[in-house]
């Protein structure tokens, strides 16, 4: 006896695209085939797609952000829009206040997600504060306890490391089996352009895009693929959004550096004039790196279609708009540098990239699940577990119905943003219904399942290299 099978829809894995039933016993997916039965519950899935449920590797959730400035989501929130977008796993970043212990960094996240969630979740750490202690004795500790995943930034006075605690991280990382994603801009460059800038008196949201150039992405991407390939590491270089940087991505790769790449969809669908016709409402897409041009928009489609991107990930970082702890703080009227940096996107990602990659033929169904779900899974230790449809593997599926035709609207959204950069795009395709670790969680559009279902789960280290 199934608990639950889903009939008669059209499977698809990173592999391949068949007519199954799927039988689910414990949370776990028990039978692919058909004529199963008999089972407590049954979900018709004809004319439907049946895929892996989301995995949104980059997103920001209750994340620290400065002085008088909260996230617009916590778990609840954050988590509860990833389900609507078709996601049963999302990876926020834990970032320690400086100075603080990770372990207590650490008690502290999990303390605000525990019973908070509507899908499962998985934690990055973010590594600002590197010391001896900390390459010698805790993060080996943390990864092999299951924190495998650190990010580092090359850009931002609060966060950034050197080129050498990079290399020091890289290094332990791989011994270890870790991951190491890298935030690629140079700080130095951007403060000398930021301090023009406001010079000239160009302060507006705008300029935020300029001060912040495809040279200056290009520059620290080429850096760190030298870190990786001086250390012999593997490298993650997340929101790639230019050619110059996805240039630097294959000449590393032609050399032997493994480096795993990724996108968002800002990068493909929003450009820096976008933000220039704003005027001070520019601010709702102040992003980092921001939005370049529809050359840059092409080439990372290209980069999505060709193989470059492993991930498609949303980063997504919420900020409410008419809000004084959100976009319009008392200090982000004075210049653009004090704009709180991120956008919503953890609820559109799946449909944008289903509607504008799968439907308009640039990509197929098998590589839309290896970028929202099998590449995420595989790259941060959580495969076979999540991101496949296997025996064996949990039962995370969304079942999607390629036909639905909308306009994105704010209103339809469910995360605690006060708008969506997206508002008034047409989209075909959505999440009719998603399932967690065999809980239906979303029914025909209706959320059913609870906050507090989604669990945090660890992810597995890649065998030391
Ligand atoms: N980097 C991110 O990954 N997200 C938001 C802002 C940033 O700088
Ligand atoms: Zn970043
Ligand atoms: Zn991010």
């Amino acid at each position: 006896m199934f608990d639950l099978i889903i009939r008669n829809g059209t499977v698809a894995t990173a592999a391949d695209v068949f007519e199954a039933d799927i039988g689910i016993i414990d949370g776990r997916i028990a039978q692919i085939g058909r004529d199963l039965g008999p089972a407590r519950r049954e979900i018709d899935a004809a004319g439907k797609y049946v895929l892996p449920g989301g995995i949104d590797s980059h997103v920001h959730i209750s994340q620290p952000s400065g002085a008088g400035i909260t996230m617009a989501d916590d778990f609840e929130s954050g988590t509860r829009s990833a389900l609507f977008g078709g996601n049963t796993t999302v990876m926020p970043f834990c970032l320690p206040e400086k100075g603080a212990p990770l372990r207590e960094a650490l008690a502290d996240y999990h303390a605000l997600a525990e019973g908070n969630c509507y899908t499962d979740v998985s934690f990055h750490i973010i590594l600002n504060d590197p010391t001896p202690q900390l390459f010698g004795q805790d993060l080996p500790a943390l990864i092999a306890k299951g924190y495998t995943s650190v990010k580092v930034f090359m850009t931002y006075d609060d966060l950034k490391i050197s080129d050498g605690d990079i290399l020091r991280t890289l290094d332990t990382a791989r011994a270890h089996g870790g991951t190491v994603q890298v935030h690629c801009e140079n700080e130095d460059a951007i403060k000398y352009l930021i301090e023009r800038a406001e010079r000239e008196g160009n302060i507006t949201p705008f300029f935020h895009t300029q001060v912040r150039p495809i040279a200056a992405e290009r520059e620290a991407t080429h850096r760190a693929l030298t870190l990786a390939e001086v250390s012999e590491s593997p490298i993650v270089i997340v929101h790639v959004s230019n050619a110059e940087a996805i240039g630097e991505i294959s000449a590393s790769r032609a050399r032997g550096v493994k480096v795993i790449g990724e996108t968002c969809p800002q990068y493909l669908l929003l450009t820096a004039e976008d933000l220039r016709d704003m005027d001070w409402e520019g601010a709702k897409l102040v992003c980092s790196p921001p939005p370049r041009d529809k050359a840059s928009q092409e080439a990372c489609w290209r980069g999505i279609e060709n193989g470059i991107f492993d991930l498609f990930s949303s980063d997504h970082c919420p900020f409410r708009y008419n809000d004084v702890s959100g976009k319009q703080a008392p200090k982000a009227k004075t210049s653009f540098r004090h704009i709180p940096n991120g956008i919503p996107g953890v609820e559109l990602r799946m449909p944008i990239l289903f509607s504008e990659g799968v439907l308009k033929g640039r990509i197929d169904l098998p590589r839309f699940v290896a970028l929202t779900a099998t590449n995420h899974a595989r790259a941060f230790g959580l495969y076979p577990r999540k991101g496949t449809i296997a025996i064996g593997s949990d039962a995370d599926i969304t079942i999607w119905d390629p036909e639905a035709e909308y306009t994105v609207t704010h209103a339809d959204l469910h995360d605690n943003a006060d708008y969506t950069p997206y508002e008034g795009l047409r989209l075909k395709g959505r999440p009719e219904t998603v399932v967690l670790r065999g809980k239906v969680m979303i029914e025909r559009g209706a959320l059913v399942g609870d906050r507090g279902d989604g669990h945090y789960q660890p992810a597995t280290p890649h065998p030391a290299r």
